[in-house]
C-alpha cells in the first residue's frame, strides 16, 4: 500500500485564523450546539446510542409533556448532544423526511450569541429560509432560535441561549433514566461532512463561504482520493475560529460507483454523510464501543506492516492500535488516530468517525487509499459497487 505524505499534494491555509482576527467575522458562532436526526423509532434509537455509544439520558419531549406530533429524546456525552425524533402521524413532515431518506441528520445547529443578527446577515447574503427568529420561553429563561435550509433537506438552526438554565429548550423536560452506561469518552463534535451532488461541491463550497462567512481549509481532489476503482472530491470549510468545520464531497468519475453515489442513492439526494466525534483516549472509547457491538469498517492487516515508517514514532502501542483497528495519519503539526464505523441503519448512510488529535489538523489523508478500499469491499458485499 503506498500512502502519500500529506505535504505533498494538499495545501493547507494555515495562516487561515489570523486572516479571520483581522476580518469582520459576521456570523460569531461558539460551537456546534446540537444535532437533530429523524428517525423512525426514536425510543430504540436513544437505547442505541446510549448503551452503544455511551451517550446518557438529558432531555424529553413527548406526549406526557404536551407534544402531540412528535417525540424527542436528548442524549448528551460531554459537549455533545444528540437529539432523535420521531413522528407519531404518517401526516407529518417528519413522516415525509423518513419515508425519503430512512433515518438521517435534519438539523446541524450552530450556538450563536445573538440568532437575530445570525439569521439577518445569512438571509442578507442569499440564504433561504426554514424557520425565521422564534423566542421560547419558560422558567429558566429565553431561547432564540432561526433556520436556514443547507444542502438536500439539512438545515442549520442558529441557537441563542443567553443565561438560559434549563435542561435543553423550552419545551423539554429532564429525563431521568435508570439505565445509563459509562461514557465511551466521546468529547465534542470535529466535524461533519455533507455528501452533495455530482458537480455541485464548488456551489456548497461558495454557499458556505458567501453566505456563511466560512473559508476553505483544504481541498482534496479526485487524484488525492481515489483507489483504483473509485474517487471523490471534498472541500473542507471552516467558520472563523474554527470550531465548525464542513467538509463538501462529491463523487468522482472512477471505474466504479462511488461511495458518494451510494450515499446519494441511497439517501435519495444529498445529506449529511458523517460526523466525527473527537476523544482523547481512542483506544478507551473504540475498546468500549466495540464491546458494547458498534461496528466498525474493517482496515486490511497489510496496512500496518507500512504505517510505522509513515507516522513514525507515536506514544500509543502499534500492535494495540492493529488490534482495534484504529488508523494513524501524520502531518506537519502532528499526528491523529481515526477510525470509521460502518453505517449505523440498514441504508448505507450516516456513519459516525472516532478521532484524536495529537497535534494535527488535517483529515487523514495517508488513511484515504486504505480507507476508500475498505468502503469499496463493503460495497461489493452489498452489491453496490
Ligand atoms: O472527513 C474526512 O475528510 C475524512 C475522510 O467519504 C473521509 O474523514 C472523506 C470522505 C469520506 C469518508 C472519509
Ligand atoms: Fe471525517
Amino acid at each position: 500500500m503506498q500512502a502519500t505524505p500529506l505535504k505533498d499534494t494538499v495545501n493547507y491555509n494555515y495562516g487561515l485564523e489570523k486572516i479571520f482576527e483581522k476580518a469582520d467575522d459576521f456570523l460569531p458562532m461558539n460551537g456546534t450546539d446540537h444535532v437533530e436526526l429523524y428517525v423512525g423509532n426514536a425510543k430504540q434509537a436513544a437505547h442505541f446510542y446510549k448503551t452503544a455509544f455511551g451517550f446518557q439520558s438529558l432531555a424529553y419531549a413527548g406526549l406526557e409533556t404536551g407534544s402531540r406530533n412528535k417525540v424527542s429524546y436528548v442524549l448528551r456525552q460531554d459537549k455533545i448532544r444528540l437529539v432523535l425524533t420521531t413522528p407519531l402521524r404518517s401526516d407529518d413532515p417528519i413522516s415525509d423526511h423518513i419515508k425519503k431518506h430512512g433515518d438521517g441528520i435534519k438539523v446541524i445547529a450552530l450556538w450563536v450569541d445573538d440568532a437575530r443578527r445570525s439569521y439577518e446577515e445569512v438571509m442578507r447574503r442569499g440564504a433561504v429560509s426554514y424557520l425565521e427568529p422564534v423566542v421560547e420561553k419558560d422558567e429558566w429563561g429565553e431561547v432564540v432560535r432561526a433556520g436556514i435550509h443547507t444542502y438536500g433537506d439539512t438545515v442549520h438552526l442558529f441557537v441563542e441561549r443567553k443565561d438560559y438554565t434549563g435542561i435543553f429548550l423550552p419545551g423539554y423536560t429532564e429525563w431521568r433514566s435508570d439505565h445509563n452506561s459509562g461514557h465511551t469518552g466521546l468529547k465534542y463534535i470535529d466535524h461533519m461532512v455533507g455528501n452533495v451532488e455530482l458537480g455541485s461541491m464548488n456551489k456548497w463550497a461558495e454557499f458556505y463561504a458567501k453566505v456563511m462567512g466560512f473559508a476553505n481549509l483544504v481541498t482534496f481532489d479526485d487524484k488525492d482520493i481515489s483507489t483504483q476503482y473509485t474517487a471523490l472530491m471534498s472541500k473542507v470549510m471552516t467558520n472563523g475560529n474554527g470550531r465548525i468545520k464542513f467538509p463538501i464531497n462529491e463523487p468522482a468519475v472512477g471505474l466504479k460507483r462511488s461511495q458518494i453515489e451510494e450515499y446519494l442513492d441511497f439517501y435519495e439526494g444529498p445529506g449529511c454523510q458523517h460526523i466525527a466525534v473527537a476523544t482523547d483516549d481512542i483506544v478507551f472509547t473504540v475498546s468500549e464501543m466495540r464491546k458494547r457491538g458498534v461496528e466498525f469498517l474493517h482496515v486490511p492487516g497489510d496496512y500496518y506492516d507500512t504505517v510505522a515508517d509513515r507516522v513514525g514514532e507515536i506514544a500509543e502501542d502499534m500492535e494495540l492500535l492493529k488490534g482495534l483497528g484504529i488508523m494513524v495519519d501524520r502531518d506537519e503539526e502532528g499526528y491523529l488516530l481515526q477510525i470509521f464505523t460502518r453505517p449505523v441503519e440498514d441504508r448505507p448512510t450516516l456513519f459516525f468517525e472516532i478521532i484524536q488529535r495529537k497535534g494535527a489538523r488535517s483529515f487523514g489523508k495517508g488513511n484515504f487509499k486504505a480507507l476508500f478500499e475498505s468502503i469499496e469491499a463493503e460495497q461489493a458485499r452489498r452489491g453496490t459497487l
